[in-house]
């Protein structure tokens, strides 16, 4: 028999639902505040090999990570939203030297986009009773994917993405902490078979193993968020890709039907799905900010886009790249002069071309 109680919360829940829809987001769903006790584990066990680089956040965190209440204490239920992003391919033009940058980039930055979305849910939780309303994406400590299995919004892949029905991985994940009691989705479940696609062709081997992501090694890490000189036998397997990588997504059989996003947010900018990598090795600080303005790619700051644009323009070994990486060689910042620099050791032809300038 169903209670009173439990009819409002599937009621309250549904509204949420809806509204969370009519805002614009393109999954919704909805767990307990509960802790999340094997992922704690993995979490800890991860941290302890070193795993997450850099990223010191991801230690200091590592303690409210799986349990929404030691972040927010009397949150009773967690909304998991997400929001479809892949946005159909711009065809590069031919004959220039291009980058390329991860398709989670080419629009508006998420964290905006949901941010704006999600204050508005908070806002109608406020008007549904609620006294705590407290929305994250990615700024909190909490396991974003790991809510979101659990919230039914898609199983964990092998790759570590959650992999939606609807929309393969293409997805980003933002999560809404409330006291107020609502009635929860069943889990989410999948698996990915026999298929170990993901692991075989990530340039940098670094999934160790299913579920086992090193960091350190992910081209996703290195070119956002590892500051400073990237490791030398990294660096030709890189490609040019000069901000994050989608090979592991790109290659994924859940990720390949799906028409492509309508949000107009997230359709590119253009010059920034396959920039021109020439003059951004030389951008100066006042034009990378108007051109990045509100993207995601502010993260890897100037140097880190000119860092990682050497290193692309050094593995496309063509002699166009040649006069600009020479110029880099006596840049005024260390790392881009490093990277540059890196470029005429191990190529013949960069060699080659570097001593005839
Ligand atoms: C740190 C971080 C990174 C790091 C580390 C990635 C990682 N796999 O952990 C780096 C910089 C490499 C990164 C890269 C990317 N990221 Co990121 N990242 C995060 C962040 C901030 C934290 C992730 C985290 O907690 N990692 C900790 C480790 C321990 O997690 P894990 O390795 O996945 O381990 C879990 C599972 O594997 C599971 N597990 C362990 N063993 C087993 C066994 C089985 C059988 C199963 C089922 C599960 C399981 O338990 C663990 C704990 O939950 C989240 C946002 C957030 N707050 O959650 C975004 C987030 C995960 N990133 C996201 C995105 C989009 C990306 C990129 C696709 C961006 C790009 N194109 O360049 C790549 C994808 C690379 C990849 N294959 O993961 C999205 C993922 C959306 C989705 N569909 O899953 C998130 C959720 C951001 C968001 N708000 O949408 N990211
Ligand atoms: S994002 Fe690229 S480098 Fe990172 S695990 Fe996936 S394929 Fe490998
Ligand atoms: S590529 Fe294959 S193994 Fe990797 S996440 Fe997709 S289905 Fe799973």
């Amino acid at each position: 028999m169903v209670t009173a109680l439990e009819e409002s919360r599937t009621t309250l829940a549904a509204h949420i639902k809806e509204r969370a829809r009519s805002l614009g987001f393109d999954l919704v769903g909805i767990t307990s505040a509960d802790p999340l006790p094997d992922h704690g584990e993995h979490l800890a066990d991860w941290l302890s090999r070193g795993f997450h680089g850099q990223m010191a956040y991801m230690a200091r965190k590592a303690q409210k990570a799986a349990d929404p209440r030691a972040v927010v204490p009397e949150a009773q239920s967690v909304i998991v939203v997400g929001m479809y992003y892949r946005a159909r391919e711009e065809e590069p033009p031919q004959g220039t030297l291009r980058g390329q940058v991860s398709c989670y980039a080419w629009g508006e930055d998420y964290h905006l986009v949901m941010g704006r979305r999600l204050e508005a849910l908070a806002a109608y939780l406020k008007e549904k009773g609620a006294k705590t309303a407290r929305w994250y994406v990615d700024t909190g400590p909490l396991l974003d994917r790991a809510l979101a299995q659990r919230a039914g919004i898609g199983w964990f892949g092998k790759n570590t993405t959650i992999i939606s029905r609807p929309y393969g991985s293409w997805i980003f994940l933002g999560l809404l902490l409330t006291d107020l009691e609502l009635s929860c989705d069943e889990p989410a479940f999948g698996d990915c078979g026999l298929c170990a696609l993901c692991m075989e062709q990530c340039p940098t081997g670094a999934i160790l193993a299913p579920y086992l992501l090193d960091a350190r090694r992910c081209i996703s890490y290195l070119t956002i968020e590892h500051r400073g000189w990237i490791p030398r036998d990294l660096r030709p397997l890189i490609g040019n890709m000069i901000f994050g990588c989608d090979i592991c997504q790109e290659v994924c059989p859940w990720n390949r039907t799906h028409a492509p996003t309508l949000h107009p947010e997230f359709q590119p900018r253009p010059e920034v799905a396959t920039p021109e990598l020439l003059p951004l090795l030389h951008i100066t600080e006042e034009e990378f900010q108007v051109r990045f303005r509100g993207t995601a790619i502010k993260r890897t700051k100037r140097s880190g886009l000119r860092r990682n644009v050497a290193v692309a323009l050094g593995n496309l070994r063509d002699p166009q790249a040649v006069p600009a990486l020479v110029r880099a060689l006596s840049d005024p910042d260390p790392i881009v002069r490093g990277h540059a620099a890196f470029w005429t050791n191990p190529c013949p032809l960069g060699r080659r071309a570097v001593h005839h300038q």
